[in-house]
This record gives C-alpha cells, structure tokens and sequence, in this order.
C-alpha cells in the first residue's frame, strides 16, 4: 500500500488490465540489479522499465486522462503531489525506528502537530475547487485525489499503526468527507475490498 498503490488505483479506475508484481525481500535481493535505479516501484510497459514513482504516476495519469492537458490544472495537481509528497520524511521516520518506545513517541507527537497542520494544508487546497465538495483538481477524479487518498487512507494510518481509513478527521471535514466519496466509487470499493494485504 505504498508508493505503487496510486497506480493501482488508477489502473482500477481506468479498467487496465496489469500485472501486480509485489516482490518478497528475498526476492527483491535478486532482482534488484535488474531494476534501472535499483528501487522499486517500477513500471514495465512493453518490456521498458520506469522507475520512481512520481514519474510513473505522471505518465499513468497522462495515458488514462488522470492528469489535466491544460499547464494551469497540470500545476494545480503538481501542488497537491508535493504537499503529499512533505508526509513522506516524517513517515520514514516512524518507518524505520525499531524502537516501539521511541516509535510511539514520535507517533504522538506528529499526530498532535504536524500531521494536523498538514491536513489543514490539503483542506485548503481542496475547499479551492468546487468549495471542497467534489474533487481537488477539475470535476473529475485526478492524480491530486488519487494521491491524497492513497496518503490520508492507507499510508498514514498504516504507518501509524491504525490501518487503512483509521485516521481520525473529525477537525477536518471536508476531507473526511473526501475519503468517503471517493471510496464510494465502485471500483475504489471493490478494489479496496479484494486487494492483497501486503506491506507494499
Ligand atoms: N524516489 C523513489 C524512491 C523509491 C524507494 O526508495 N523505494 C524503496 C521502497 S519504498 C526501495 O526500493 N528500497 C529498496 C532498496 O533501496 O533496496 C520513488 O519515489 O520511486
């Protein structure tokens, strides 16, 4: 449910057929040579490798009309990616400390502070098109919302021990509200429904 799960959102939206390739750490060790950068995700299109994600959910949200033709809306989206994308040091963080101890602390601080201050970020940014009521970018579902669901409903909360959707939005409304209407999109419940429980 990490940095690949946009892109499997979008393919699900979009009714692409792929191939969901999660790799074990054994695994990995022996693949990892073959991957361009030596990082995953990686996605493979016709036999060609494209690696780090942010690039592969451009190019995904291009192909499959998730990222606006028009510079000005193209931007707008770019905004919310990096405003996502500030979670990612702080979510590493957590990730990466093996000691439950300091781990628990580091959890209750930035869900006291920074994490707020960030969601309010992305309330604002949401509230700017149609007063928050439908989707971050347009009147269609956009890289922007597949990005902020991915972080507010799965990552997040995952990493924080909670699990997916078990963020606590009560001070933030509108994006409550947000991860319930996207989630109600069929193909968004029903992929959240069958999809594999792995790390990754
Ligand atoms: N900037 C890259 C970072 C990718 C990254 O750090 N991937 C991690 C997994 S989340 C990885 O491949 N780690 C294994 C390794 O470096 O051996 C992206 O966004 O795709």
């Amino acid at each position: 449910m990490a940095r690949a799960e946009p892109v499997r959102y979008m393919f699900e939206l979009a009714g692409v057929e792929y191939e969901d390739n999660r790799v074990s750490q054994d695994q990995w060790k022996e693949i990892k040579a073959t991957t361009g950068l030596g990082q995953l995700p990686v996605l493979e299109v016709d036999g060609k490798q494209l690696p780090q994600s942010a690039a592969i959910y451009r190019y995904v949200g291009r192909v499959h009309g998730f990222y606006p033709s028009d510079a000005c809306e193209c931007a707008k989206v770019d905004v919310v990616t990096e405003t996502v994308s500030e979670f990612n040091p702080d979510l590493g963080k957590i990730f990466i400390e093996s000691d439950q101890a300091k781990k628990a602390d580091l959890i209750k601080t930035l869900s006291a502070e920074k994490f707020p201050k960030r969601f309010s970020i992305l309330e604002k940014l949401l509230v700017k098109t149609n007063e928050g009521k439908q989707w971050f970018v347009g009147d269609k579902i956009s890289l922007a919302d597949v990005q902020v669901f991915c972080i507010l409903h799965d990552l997040i909360p995952v990493v924080i021990g909670l699990g997916p959707g078990g963020l606590d939005l009560k001070d933030h409304p509108h994006l409550a509200a947000f991860l319930d209407r996207f989630k109600s999109e069929e193909k968004i419940s029903q992929w959240i429904k069958k999809r594999p429980v792995t790390s990754f």
